[in-house]
């Protein structure tokens, strides 16, 4: 199991909260006073009641979760808390008390400092090489991560931004000096200020909007107000923005990070407190447009606490993991030092590592891949496909006067000039660019993303039009062939090993009250009317890379299934997975339903890349090419549960039950869809 539980201590709740490591994810979580100050051997005994408490509500133990990673206010320092004033603690061996009652296995670090990990891990900051975060709350907390580590300082008092002094004798601040950031930048500063403004100017919105209430005036308030128009709440705003961009241009201007994340509540407020904070820092700190530090807001609020103390305990398999893609890297004809190994991406095949490979002060991005030996009999065949495939892509992309190093991937040979490196277990593994800048989405955020990786996957059958199919492995046999998926399944029910028959029986039945339609597309080729073309055969949207800084697609990714295959397969498991209200493997059915506006976006797109290489068959045949792998891959992921689950990579009990059940429900939604998509084909052809 990949569970682990994280903890976020504060002066005033204890949040708790199971962690999925696999998918990155909160499964489930629960909160209790904190009733501070007290000695932190009772709010230790506290956090470990609330932490067995939780696993018992979802059938687990402690004994089940890899670790405990506890956040708190305070400085830190090997375990020790040094000093918090809100829990009354000083000099505490939190840690070494934690790992007492629990047995062991328990990390503590700094809220702000776990925060920024989160961020940098597995947030707004993924893949930033060094990232300093800065959170808007009671009071500016700070943090900064380099290369994947947290930045503690000697004495653990490192990366304390918000008492960063920025006014020589100014506001008096908590700490007791004057000045600091914290003292105009905290959530706290704003609410104070936007009172003594509102009580300046009895006209303004904020009064409004506040129930006439001086004491209902928030953060959110002024913000509000302004967008309204309100001058008065301009005048807050515009003061806060000031003083919080003199903050974070100093940081730019110390440590220039690749990211500067603001997190806290106020950094809801998302673009229009971004905008304006991009401007003013614009002008004060250094850097030129291309070279500038990425300022965003986070992507975890509530969670950043449990999410930051989950990864705390990652820290030890992140060192193991460098070593070895140390070692890995050592037989490719690159060199320089592997700085950063981190797992990466949301594939259900591979083992997908990104791995920061420092020569000469310069940093190299790459993707190291274990190719799954259990779904790919012949790892040599495939990466003889990939590596001229790729290679093909690359002249035509020159060609065209496009960007071959971020428009298509590329095979790092090792010093023997192979494709791949076999290892001493007998695993295969390559190396390839990562593309720069460069992120995947498993759901779609925004309309037109879809309609782009359309344009870009009807385009990627094109410009491989041309090239010899004869010459392409089979990587994975029969693996569109729909009939023959119907018969793994059959086969997988006859045997039963796991004994799970008599859970999916409606699941299974759903599947034989549709055996003739699996055969629909065999027959169509047979007749002539849909023709073999070289296709990528796994066109979901996280295999499309987009660019981080413009949004638009850049680069088709996993080209393991190459092959000969129906075009109206590409198209169809893209729907599958994106033309959906939900994840591929939400649970709750009632939040899964197929969207026919996303369809219409994706054909509209998919037709146009294809540049008119659709013949009147294939068109004709989208709708059903989109039904079809659906049901295929509903048939496999129910496959692999009856099984086993020893195919797709699981992250939970029945997983792969819950994508079975998700998939058949976009089938029946699309049975009933299917006159207006094939009238929205019509309409694009
Ligand atoms: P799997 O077969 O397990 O799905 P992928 O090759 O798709 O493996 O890799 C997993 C994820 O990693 C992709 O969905 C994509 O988000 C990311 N990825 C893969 N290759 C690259 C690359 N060269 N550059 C950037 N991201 C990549
Ligand atoms: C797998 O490798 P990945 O995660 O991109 C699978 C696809 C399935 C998909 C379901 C080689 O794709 O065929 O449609 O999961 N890839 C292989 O999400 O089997
Ligand atoms: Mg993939």
């Amino acid at each position: 199991m990949n569970y682990c539980i994280g903890v976020d201590l504060g002066g005033t709740n204890i949040a708790a909260g199971i962690v999925d490591l696999h998918a990155k994810k909160i499964v489930r979580k629960a909160s209790i006073k904190t009733n501070a100050p007290r000695p932190c051997e009772d709010i230790s005994r506290d956090i470990v009641a609330l932490c067995e408490s939780l696993c018992a509500s979802e059938n687990l133990s402690l004994s089940d979760m890899k670790w405990i990673g506890v956040v708190t206010p305070g400085i830190v320092k090997n375990g020790v808390v040094i000093s918090a004033s809100n829990l009354g603690w000083n000099n505490d061996d939190f840690a070494g008390i934690l790992n007492r009652l629990t047995g062991g296995n328990t990390f503590v670090a700094n809220d702000a400092n776990a925060a920024a990990y989160a961020e940098a891990m597995w947030g707004a900051g993924e893949c930033a090489g060094s990232l300093a975060m800065i959170t808007l709350g009671t009071g500016v907390g700070g943090g900064i991560v380099v290369d994947c580590e947290i930045v503690e300082g000697s004495n653990g008092f490192a990366a304390e931004i918000g008492h960063m002094i920025i006014d020589v004798d100014g506001r008096k601040c908590g700490c007791g000096k004057r000045g600091c950031l914290e003292a105009y930048a905290s959530a706290t500063a704003l609410v104070s200020e936007a009172r003594r403004v509102a009580g300046l100017y009895p006209d303004s919105l904020m009064w409004q909007l506040a129930d006439g209430d001086v004491g209902k005036i928030n953060g959110i308030v002024p913000f509000k107000a302004m967008a309204r128009g309100d001058k008065a709440a301009r005048l807050v705003v515009d003061s806060f923005i000031k003083y919080l961009a003199i903050g974070v241009s100093n940081v730019i201007n110390i440590l220039q990070p690749d990211v500067v994340c603001i997190g806290g509540g106020i950094s809801g407020e998302g673009e229009r407190l971004m905008r304006p904070l991009r401007e003013e820092v614009e002008r004060l700190s250094f850097g030129t447009k291309e070279h500038r530090s990425r300022l965003v807001a986070a992507k975890f609020r509530n969670d950043a606490g449990i999410l930051g103390g989950a990864l705390l305990g990652m820290q030890e398999e992140l060192a193991k993991m460098k070593n070895d893609a140390r070692e890995l890297l050592s037989h490719f004809a690159i060199d320089g030092d592997v700085v950063t190994a981190i797992p990466y991406g949301n594939g259900h095949i591979n083992d997908t590592k990104y791995v920061v490979v420092k020569k000469n002060g310069i940093r190299h991005e790459y993707i190291l891949q274990k190719i799954n030996k259990n779904v790919f009999k012949n790892p040599a065949e495939l990466m003889e496909n990939y590596d001229s495939v790729t290679s093909y892509l690359r002249e035509i992309i020159k060609k065209n006067g496009g960007d071959p190093e971020r428009e298509t991937l590329s095979v790092i040979k090792t010093k023997d000039g192979a494709n791949y490196h076999k290892d001493s277990e007998g695993e295969y593994w390559r190396l390839v660019n990562f593309v720069t800048d460069s992120m995947s989405y498993d759901k779609v955020e925004r309309p037109e993303q879809f309609y782009d990786s359309a344009v870009s996957f009807g385009n990627f059958q094109y410009l491989l039009k041309d090239y010899p199919a004869e010459t392409l492995h089979e990587t994975i046999k029969n693996f569109h062939n729909t009939p023959d998926r119907y018969r793994q399944l059959m086969e997988a029910v006859e045997r039963d090993v796991c004994g799970r028959l008599s859970e999916v029986e409606a699941e299974v039945e759903f599947c034989k009250a549709r055996r003739e339609f699996a055969g629909t597309l065999e027959a169509a080729h047979a007749e002539g009317r849909l023709p073999l073309k070289v296709t990528h055969n796994d066109t979901k949207l996280n295999n499309i890379l987009f660019d981080k800084n413009t949004g638009k697609a850049l680069c088709v990714c996993d080209l393991d299934t190459i092959m000969p295959g129906y075009s109206v397969n590409d198209f169809g498991d893209s729907i599958r997975f994106g033309a959906t209200t939900a994840l591929e493997d939400e649970a709750d059915l009632s939040k899964v339903n197929f969207d026919i506006s996303l369809y219409e976006l994706y054909v509209k797109g998919f037709i146009e890349g294809a540049k008119g290489g659709l013949s009147e068959g294939e068109l004709e045949l989208l709708p059903i090419g989109a039904m079809m792998m659906t049901f295929e891959c509903g048939m496999r992921f129910l496959t692999d549960y009856l099984s086993g689950d020893t195919y797709f990579r699981i992250s939970r009990e029945k997983h792969n039950l819950d994508r079975a059940r998700n998939q058949f429900k976009l089938v029946s939604d699309m049975e009933k869809a299917l006159p207006e998509m094939r009238a929205i084909v019509k309409k694009y052809s």
